[in-house]
């Protein structure tokens, strides 16, 4: 390849916006991060690599997303979305960086023809040749950040400049390729619309055109789902449909809605100021139009909404990250809220948690574990009444056991939630922090639930179990209508796992679709969030702190987070504060450095809430000396 191949005037284009001076630029937990006005440079050249993501990955669409969710409002950043809807292959975040930090026009012009070279290979000999390189095609959304606007422009820019008109590399003779600003969205969303889009089109994964019938019809796209209004028209009917599989033995006869436990409508939403506020009221208007009067129609006040592009606000003193790290309610909320089910969504709705006041007027919180352990609770109890064949034989009379399920926690779960789960012989494995992480570890599973504490996740299902869910529906509803329970059981049973399959965002972590979800398993089991709270499991007290270092690259981790292993030193002090009689045996804490801010973070965990919040503080103490600590010492 030689530098003719890249589009004219790219790199002088590039030259014009210059990375921040004495900044290294890395693609964190999610995506790039950062102060907004250190970003410009970093949208335009991310615009660029989206484009060529795509022509590497055959002209699929590739998402970017500008949003940097829980921070605060002064932050900006954006991450890239690959074609089933997931995030960034791993191998391209180095490219990312490579690029963004590329200052001098040759650093920029050999990543740039390296990238080249990866995305569309050209065959030098005469005999083979080159074949003609695939459309690109970008979508880029953004949350109601102020500066998310201005920012989002400049990454549209830069994917122009590879696929635009006359000389752009994905032209190649051909058509042009294609940049779509899809303007505001929720962060899970867009991820939504990239997955079914390139699903209609063909296989996700090869990016070829599908073969006829061997497509599942949900994995691979159901009819109508594409877009922002396939996203409300799945999420609503998949929810309505959950709904409806209420045994009707386990109310009274007068109906579901007038069972005496059954949790009430009403839910109270914080929306963190962010675009949750503008997203909700349409799909809980497309769920109450179909709901009618039933048990499943959704009374939703919103509280700390937004205004369109202007945030000023976003996650101040409110929002999933605000109420789950500090263990307190969001501004909105107060002591006359008793008994009120209450959710907060963070600046990008791509994470929930439950709270509420009791009677007595404590305030309580349930987090991705209570979720996490809610929806296994939920699916193997389904999975089991299904009759559902075990895999590969599809012979009668085996055990839905052998179908693979596990909860992937992070070294932030409760240990409560944990032993829970152990106990009632459903596996637990451990991933680092950060949604690619534990969804990549949840994908080797036929079911992997996976939810951060901090309020992101989702239940992914493989190709095999939900075409086998799919099958033994079609199955169950060509039998004879037999009158036994046992086969009623069944349909109902399996419904639900067709319902949770479709429900269930099967891309990423979303609040939304997290939303539904919850309410239809407390409808069905006709709990409220009080029954909720006391159903399954006590949290262990817990305490988290952040501080601020000087750099946070100083500090690392092992594999799944659970000890540091630099500074040297470090983990053997928090070892000796662990082995503590006070502390010990079932007091833990661990540091972390964020991947999304400047700062290192410290969890702890005890018998008491005391001890937790003294050995978080402790442990800060020992961070604060030994990495760098800046400002004054925790005390
Ligand atoms: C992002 C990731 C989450 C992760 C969090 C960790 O959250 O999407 O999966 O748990 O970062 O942040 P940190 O590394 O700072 O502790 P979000 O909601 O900001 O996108």
């Amino acid at each position: 390849s030689s530098s003719q191949e890249l589009p004219p005037g790219l790199i002088a284009e590039l030259m014009a916006v210059p990375p921040p001076n004495g900044k290294k630029l890395a693609y964190g937990t999610a995506g790039f991060r950062d102060k907004a006005t250190l970003l410009d440079s970093t949208f335009q050249r991310m615009g660029v690599l989206a484009a060529l993501r795509s022509i590497a990955c055959g002209g699929q669409v590739i998402g970017l997303m500008v949003t940097a969710s829980h921070n605060a409002v002064e932050d900006n950043g954006i991450k890239m979305i690959d074609p089933a809807g997931s995030m960034l292959a791993i191998e391209w975040e180095g490219h990312a960086a490579t690029l963004a930090n590329a200052r001098t026009e040759e650093e920029l012009k050999a990543i740039l023809i390296a990238l080249l070279a990866i995305a569309a290979p050209s065959f030098p000999s005469p005999s083979t040749p080159t074949p003609p390189r695939p459309r690109p095609r970008v979508w880029i959304a953004r949350d109601t950040r102020p500066h998310s606007h201005r920012l989002s422009n400049l990454a549209v820019e830069g994917a122009l400049l590879v696929v635009g008109g006359k000389g752009g590399v994905g032209a190649s003779g051909g058509e042009p390729g294609e940049v779509v600003d899809v303007g505001l969205m929720t962060t899970p969303q867009l991820h939504h619309c990239v997955r079914m889009e390139n699903c209609r089109l063909g296989d996700v994964r090869t990016g070829k055109e599908r073969s006829g019938g061997d497509a599942c019809p949900v994995i691979g796209g159901g009819p109508g789902w594409q877009g922002e209004e396939g996203y409300v028209r799945l999420l609503a009917s998949s929810y309505l449909a959950l709904c409806s599989t209420a045994h009707p033995t386990a109310h009274s006869t007068a109906g579901p809605t007038a069972h005496p436990s059954l949790p009430s409508s009403d839910l109270w939403l914080d929306c963190a100021h962010g675009i949750g506020a503008l997203k909700f009221p349409a799909l809980a208007a497309a769920v109450n139009k179909g709901a009618g009067a039933s048990a499943a129609r959704l009374t939703v006040t919103l509280v700390n909404t937004a205004e369109e592009e202007n945030t000023l606000y976003l996650n101040d003193k409110c929002g999933a990250e605000y109420v789950q790290k500090g263990q307190q309610p969001p501004k909105g909320m107060d002591g006359r809220d008793k008994g009120r089910r209450w959710a907060s969504f963070d600046g990008d709705a791509d994470r929930l948690v439950y709270h509420f006041y009791d009677q007595e007027g404590k305030w309580h919180l349930l987090d991705g574990d209570k979720m996490a352990v809610l929806a296994a609770d939920f699916l193997m109890d389904a999975l089991k009444e299904s009759g559902l064949p075990p895999p590969e034989t599809g012979d009668e009379g085996g055990q839905a056991g052998d179908w693979k399920v596990a909860v992937v926690q992070t070294a932030y779960a409760n240990g409560a939630s944990t032993r829970y789960l152990r106990d009632k012989g459903i596996p637990v494995v451990f991933a680092k922090t950060g949604v690619k992480y534990v969804h990549h570890e949840a994908e080797k599973y036929d079911i992997g639930i996976y939810f951060e504490a901090n309020g992101h996740g989702t239940v992914i299902f493989g190709e095999t179990m939900a075409k086998a869910i799919l099958s033994h529906r079609e199955k169950l509803e060509k039998e004879v209508v037999s009158e036994s329970e046992g086969s009623e059981k069944e349909k109902i049973a399996t419904t639900r796992l067709v319902c949770a399959l479709q429900l269930i965002n099967q891309a990423v972590g979303d609040a939304m679709s997290d939303l539904l979800f919850v309410e239809a398993v407390l409808r069905l089991k006709g709990w409220d969030i009080a029954d909720w709270h006391k159903g399954l499991y006590t949290d262990l007290p817990s305490k988290q702190l952040k501080l601020q270092v000087q750099d946070r690259t100083v500090m690392s981790c092992n594999k799944d987070e659970t000890r540091a292993m630099t500074p040297g030193g470090l983990q053997e002090a928090l070892d000796v504060l662990m082995a503590s009689p006070a502390v010990a045996p079932h007091g833990r804490v661990f540091v972390r450095p964020s991947g999304t801010e400047d700062v290192v973070r410290v969890y702890a965990e005890a018998a008491t809430p005391e001890i937790a919040a003294q050995l978080a503080l402790d442990a800060s103490k020992i961070v604060y000396d030994m990495a760098g600590g800046v400002g004054v010492r925790p005390a």
